[in-house]
């Protein structure tokens, strides 16, 4: 079998997704999740003009000598660009191997280690109300785990948190919008969050938060020694993740379990973090860490020192990655849990898929590959229309995480 042409689609049902699509002299097409939020046209670019040229011709099997030929034979290495790219070729081929061979692609990674894979909702709300209104509402749906995040009082707007009723979705058209922060008004308020959570619903539901990057080591150790009382199943991106020793500090304080990843695209992001126990969750997912090769990569590093899983599974992983995580999830053997963050109908009907949920779990489906498609001719409808995060500044403006 060989690769005979690549295409790169750009399309944006309610947010923009970036495809690429394997064809081989077999007929057999495969497809990989390219997206990078608010920077897609990157790794158009960077796939169109620097990877396709290099992949006619190949074998589709040969996943691992085509993950190094793009990986070292770049010799510009790692960043969120190129490994988005790699991604997308990885994952193409993996789904190209598992139609080929007439198989899902979780039976290529060692198949089944458990029947469905935990998965975990968002809610949120303006009012600590309203977030505990928010999660009841997902624990009603059947999700057993669910991340919180609300309003702070004296903020007009934070991370997570929706303006309006329309899902939360923080790439927004035009230039990138402002928004004002403080560290300690979030401080003061965050733990009466999850206390008021706990008093309604009890112990039984897993909580999750995202700090988002926001905070500094001690700020961090000082949050989590407040969330102790209230178990969270994890607090994820504490802190800025490129200064992985900070942990370090935070971990020495604090046993609310660690989750971060989801902006790394190496096991060099995260060596220290894991092989240190400095946290409990690796989140790099399979579109930003260089596909199922290197993930499978990270996932077995981790495994080695008593840290699982947690892949980042936001609306801005496009329903491949979806589809990817859970052949994934339920594949590997150190596991922990999925972020599943419902599409829109739109990008529903765009990507077809076999995954679904089902009480608190989600199955990917015993379709050969990934289980997943595009319809080319309906994504048309929906053209690309450049996109940014928000930028985020301290209350006296200087410019900080968002
Ligand atoms: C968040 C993401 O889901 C998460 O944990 O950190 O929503 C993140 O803000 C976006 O994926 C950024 O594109
Ligand atoms: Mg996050």
């Amino acid at each position: 079998m060989k690769i005979t042409n690549a295409l790169v689609n750009v399309c944006s049902p309610g947010r923009n997704f970036v495809t690429l699509k394997i064809e081989t002299d077999d007929g057999i097409y495969g497809l990989g999740d390219a997206t990078l939020n608010g920077r897609e046209m990157a790794v158009v670019s960077y796939l169109t003009e620097h990877v396709i040229p290099c992949l006619i011709g190949r074998d589709p099997f040969q996943t691992e000598d085509i993950w190094q030929y793009l990986y070292r034979g770049a010799y510009w290495r790692r960043g969120p660009v190129t490994m988005a790219a790699i991604a997308a070729v990885d994952v193409s081929l993996w789904d190209i191997k598992g139609k080929a061979l007439r198989t899902p692609v979780y039976n290529l990674l060692g198949g089944k280690s458990r029947e469905g894979v935990l998965v975990y909702a968002h809610a949120h709300g303006s009012t600590v109300e309203e977030a505990v209104d928010d999660v009841g509402r997902h624990v009603e749906l059947g999700y057993l785990a669910v991340r919180a995040q609300s309003g702070v009082p004296g903020l007009e707007s934070t991370y997570g948190v929706p303006k309006g009723t329309q899902a939360y979705e923080p790439a927004e058209r035009g230039l990138p919008s402002e928004s004002r922060w403080s560290s300690e008004l979030y401080l003061r308020h965050t733990p009466r969050l999850f206390q008021k959570i706990r008093e309604a619903f009890g112990e039984d539901v897993h909580l999750l938060h995202d700090c988002h990057h926001r905070l500094t080591p001690i700020e961090a150790a000082r949050l989590g020694k407040d969330l102790e009382p209230f178990h969270l199943f994890w607090m994820e991106d504490p802190i800025p993740a490129e200064l992985q020793v900070g942990f370090k500090l935070l971990r020495e304080h604090t046993t609310t379990p660690i989750a971060t990843g989801e902006v790394f695209n190496t096991i060099w992001d995260a060596h220290d973090l894991i092989r240190r126990q400095w946290i409990d969750y690796i989140r790099t997912s399979v579109v930003h860490a260089g596909g199922f090769t290197h993930l499978k990569k990270i996932a077995d590093f981790a495994a080695i020192y008593n840290v699982r899983t947690g892949c980042h599974g936001a609306t801005d992983l496009s329903p491949i990655t979806m589809a990817a995580a859970l052949h994934f999830g339920i594949a590997i053997h150190n596991f922990g849990i999925q972020e599943h963050m419902p599409h829109s109908a739109e990008t529903d009907e765009v990507f077809p898929h076999a995954y679904r949920f089902d009480a608190g779990y989600m199955y990917p489906g015993d379709a050969p590959g990934l289980g997943v498609d595009i319809d080319e001719s309906l994504a048309s409808k929906y053209p690309y229309q450049r996109a940014y995060l928000p930028i985020n500044r301290k209350l006296d403006g200087t410019l900080t995480d968002w």
